[in-house]
């Protein structure tokens, strides 16, 4: 049995709906702080739970009684850095309130730590899984102290904590709100739209990024991973491809050759994304959990622009 916060987040979205098709819907118990009004999760079992909330966690976890507790409700990088206390109390005090609940009735514990756990004095070229984490954003000093949190709660009180440093993900069914990578995803949907974006990234600025389906097979992998192999419980190091702006441009332009990318570079997402590491070494999640990935560039820029399209029909 599996309880997810944040369940209407770009992760949660997905994520839910596979744990369904693998575990029974009954089985698996979505939350977040409104109910679905679309999708595949609307009129199922799903719960309003505010994660800072630490009664109603508790209490919300003794009733349903998980197995698993996937924490996915935070506030992503740029939106932390515009209300930095705020990303502390929701992503410290909602993590802090789902590993007490772990603790509590025993259940193995999985919340994403990212690519923005790393900062300027990061080595930033194949980034190793044991290096300097120094993050310059609130967003990161979250992720590192929740990496932190996650150690400590397995070696003081035995919780199976599990977690991978998510590189920006892209995804079409549900975008997602307030990140640095997010031009990304964007660059898709304008692309079919109007046939041009304007990025908020400038040309040049490499960063990790994986395509959902590659990221929701992440976790359930790791979550069903032999616990005897596993000697990292803060944070997996995992990514599929390094790419900048122009790398993207370059792979739309095989589907629509006339798109156009322009720049009007935001200064504080751009500072963000230049704290963060250019690529990963991901060896250790390849040997301790075979973690692999099936989307490349190409294949990532097909999937969007065809499932942009089947969605923007769809909702004609
Ligand atoms: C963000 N998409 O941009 C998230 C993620 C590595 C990036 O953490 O904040």
């Amino acid at each position: 049995r599996i309880l997810i916060t944040g369940a209407l987040g770009q992760i949660g979205t997905e994520l839910t709906v596979k744990l369904r098709e693998i575990y029974g819907e009954e089985n698996v118990l979505p939350t977040d702080l409104r109910i679905p009004e679309w999708g595949k999760m609307k009129d199922t079992p799903f719960e309003i739970l505010d994660v800072t909330d630490s009664e109603a966690v508790m209490e919300m976890t003794k009733k349903f009684k998980p197995d698993t507790i996937i924490h996915l409700a935070a506030l992503l990088s740029a939106v932390a850095e515009r209300t930095p206390k705020r990303a502390w109390d929701i992503n410290m005090g909602g993590l802090m309130n789902t590993l007490e609940a772990a603790r509590e009735v025993g259940a193995q514990y999985f919340t994403p730590s990212s690519i923005g756990s790393f900062g300027p004095s990061t080595p930033k070229d194949n980034t190793p899984q044991e290096t300097i984490q120094r993050p310059s954003t609130m967003y990161g000093v979250n992720k590192v102290a929740g990496e932190l949190l996650l150690d400590y709660y397995y070696e003081r009180f035995g919780v199976d904590t599990r977690s991978v440093r998510f590189p920006g993900l892209i995804s079409y069914e549900q975008e997602p709100g307030g990140g640095t990578t997010d031009y990304a995803c964007e660059i898709y949907f304008e692309a079919v739209k109007n046939g041009t974006y304007t990025s908020f990234i400038d040309k040049g600025t490499y960063m990790d990024m994986m395509y959902i389906d590659d990221a929701i097979n992440c976790i359930i992998d790791l979550l069903q991973a032999d616990p005897e192999k596993l000697s990292v419980r803060n944070a997996f190091n995992v990514s599929a491809m390094s790419i900048d702006p122009e790398m993207v441009a370059e792979s739309i332009k095989k589907h629509i050759p006339e798109f156009e990318l322009k720049y009007d570079v935001d200064p504080m997402r751009q500072a963000i994304a230049e704290s963060w590491p250019n690529s990963l070494d991901c060896d250790e999640a390849k040997e301790q959990w075979n973690f692999k990935c099936e989307y490349d560039l190409d294949k990532m820029t097909e999937k969007m622009l065809s499932g942009i399209r089947e969605k923007m029909n769809t909702a004609k």
